[in-house]
Parts: structure tokens; sequence; C-alpha cells
């Protein structure tokens, strides 16, 4: 597979029933609920960008759903996941009441970061999802020290470090993939290309745009999967998480999918030709695993209703939960600046004098 090939073509009865076969119905559905619940929240989240209930920078899931519920589906609760900006989705898979999420976008004070944060800072110790960067890289450095800390204490968890294919030629992406594999660290970096930084393709922005190669420079296991296909994320992030937790080997997954929209909710993206636009929405991975479900028979219409209805009813609920939810008191704005606050410190507003 490379970055630009077709997407699969529609599977046959036989070959649906065959592809599922080693994963139990229950399991299945569970992975197309999530997937669906993903696409919906995203849905809403555009649509209180559009209402002024969301500001600043929002970046979306969509299109990337697969590759979420998937890499989930691969790490313990007790894993880190450090993300890039895009990580609404994470936040939800990682374990985080999507009431939470929605109430960090809608700067509400029950958010995940108190509603200091937004889109691009979500943060979660109890689900240990790390965050949420809004600097291109600024994430993998701090997902190799998390990995250099379990590996000092002994632990057997891993960290698994998503980014988006523009952060490949970042001098932090080399510095962090060099030091992991130097010191056998557990970190599993995650590349999801979804074939454009901002508005620039992987071929003209990258020498070398198989991305999941570059883990040669540094004799890491490199890896490149289909990442609309949940079940192929799933497998793939399951070897490599457990070869990190057992063997101390770092990795590098290249995920491929699509993004369905622009970059941020504010993006038109113009600059897509009509066949990437095509290709990017017949490789649907919420619309490909309904049909393929319904295929092998896992999935029935009737099912499908009753799971798009609960679904509706969750991202409901996490909307109605943000907009009851206060606004945080503005005396808390510099509240969590530094991690030990000096007594009184907090209070002071910008250009206040120091003494
Ligand atoms: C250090 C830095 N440079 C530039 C930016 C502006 N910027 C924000 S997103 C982005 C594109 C990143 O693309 P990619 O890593 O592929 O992630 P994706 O948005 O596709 O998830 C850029 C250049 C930034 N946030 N940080």
């Amino acid at each position: 597979m490379t970055t630009t090939t077709a997407p699969r073509k529609t599977m046959s009865k036989a070959a649906a029933r065959k592809a599922f076969a080693g994963t139990d119905p229950d399991t299945l559905r569970g992975y197309f609920r999530d997937m669906l619940f993903v696409r919906r929240f995203e849905e809403r989240t555009a649509q209180g960008y559009t209402q002024a209930k969301i500001g600043g920078y929002c970046h979306l899931n969509l299109g990337e759903e697969a590759t979420v519920v998937g890499l989930a589906a691969a790490m313990r609760p007790t894993d880190y996941l450090f993300t890039n900006y895009r990580e609404h989705g994470y936040a939800i898979a990682k374990g985080i009441e999507p009431g939470r999420v929605m109430a960090e976008l809608y700067g509400r004070s029950t958010g995940t970061s108190k509603g200091w944060g937004g889109s691009m800072h979500m943060f979660d110790t109890a689900t240990r999802l790390l965050g949420g960067y809004g600097i291109v890289g600024g994430q993998l450095p701090l997902a190799v020290g998390a990995a250099l800390a379990i590996d000092y204490r002994g632990g057997d968890d891993v960290v698994v470090c998503q980014m988006g294919d523009g952060t490949t030629n970042i001098g932090a992406f080399h510095e962090s993939l060099n030091i992991a594999a130097l010191w056998h660290l557990p970190v599993v970096f995650v590349v999801i290309n979804n074939q454009t930084g901002m508005g620039t393709t992987v071929e003209q922005s990258s020498a070398e745009p198989d991305l999941y190669k570059r883990a040669s420079a540094y004799r890491m296991r490199g890896e490149r999967v289909d990442g609309t296909d949940v079940l192929a994320v799933r497998d793939i992030a399951s070897e490599l998480v457990e070869a990190a937790r057992r063997e101390g080997k770092p990795a590098l997954l290249e995920a491929v999918s699509h993004r369905l929209k622009g970059h941020s909710v504010v993006d038109p993206a113009k600059y897509r030709s009509a066949e990437a636009v095509s290709i990017a929405h017949e490789s649907d991975p919420v619309a490909r695993l309904e049909r393929e479900l319904i295929a092998a028979g896992v999935l029935d219409k009737d099912t499908v209703a009753v799971i798009e209805a609960e679904v509706r009813e969750g991202v409901d609920a996490a909307v109605a939960f943000a907009d009851a939810s206060p606004h945080p008191e503005p005396t808390s704005l510099f509240d969590y600046t530094y991690a030990t606050p000096v007594a009184g410190e907090s209070r002071r507003l910008p250009a206040d004098p120091l003494f």
C-alpha cells in the first residue's frame, strides 16, 4: 500500500466473514459504536464552533476514527498517550467522559483542563492522556521523557505518541526517535498520515514520503498500516505496543487515512483536488466498517439504527453537560501556569509588579 492507493474495494460476504472471524461480534459492534461516537461528536463540535460555543483553534478527527479506536484497543488503560492538537477522539477513546471533553471545548470549568486548555490542550492524569499539544512535535520529547521515567522505575507501561505526517520533518521527531532507540525506551510513535500537513502534501514536503521508512535511520521497526481499517490498526499496534512493553523496543507506525474536511474547522480545503476529495470520501472508515459488518452478518440495519440513536443520545448528553457547566472564574487564570505555584503568585496579572 502506498499513500496514494485507491480505497479498498467492497468486500464480498464471504470475504467479510473471513476478515472478521477472529474477533467476537460484540467487540466488533463496540468498535463500530466507538467510531460512530467519535464521528458524531466531531460533527457536533463543528456545529458548536459555528454557533460560537467553541472558540480558538479546533481540529477534528473526521476520517481518522478507525485509527483512534484501533490504537485505543491496542493499549492497556494504564498505558500513556500523547497526541497533537487533533485529539478529541483520542480523549474519548482513552476513557474520558465525553461530557468533560465537550466541556473543555466549550471552555467550561468541568472540562478536562478546567476550561483553560480548549480543543488543543486536553489533559487527564486518571486516564493517562498526557495532552493535547499545539506546538507541532512538542509532544515527542515529552513522550520520550515519560518512557524514560517508566524504564527508570522498572514499570511495564508503554507510551503511545501520536503525531501528524507534517511532524516527521520537525527536528524533535529525529531527536526523539534517536534517544528512544538508543536507550531502548517503551514508546510507540504513531504517524497519522492523512496526506497533508495543513495544505501541503506529503510528497511536496518530504524527501522520503514513505514515512515509516524513517524508522530505519534509527534501527527501529517501522510499519505502515491502512488507518481506515480498525482491525488492521489494532493488530499491528498491539504487536508494537507489546514489543515495547516486553523488550523495550520502540517503533514507528504510519497509519494512512484521509481527512474528510479541512485542516481545522475554519479551513474550506480548496487546495484539494476533486479526486483527492472523492478518494477521502470513498475511504470513510465509519461507512466502510458499517458496510463490511453488515456483509459479514455482524450488524443489520436495525442494529445500526439502535446504535446510532444511542450514540446521538450520548453526544446530546455531552453537549447538554457542557452547556450547563459554569465558566472558570477569571481569578483562576494563572492557577495552573506552574506545577508548584508560588503562594500568592497565581493571582498576579501580566505586567503587575513582581514585588
Ligand atoms: C512548531 C510549529 N510550527 C508550525 C505550527 C503551525 N501548524 C499547526 S498545524 C500544522 C500542520 C501539521 O501537520 P501534521 O503534523 O501533518 O498534523 P495534522 O494537522 O495533519 O494532524 C502547522 C504547520 C505549529 N503549530 N507549531
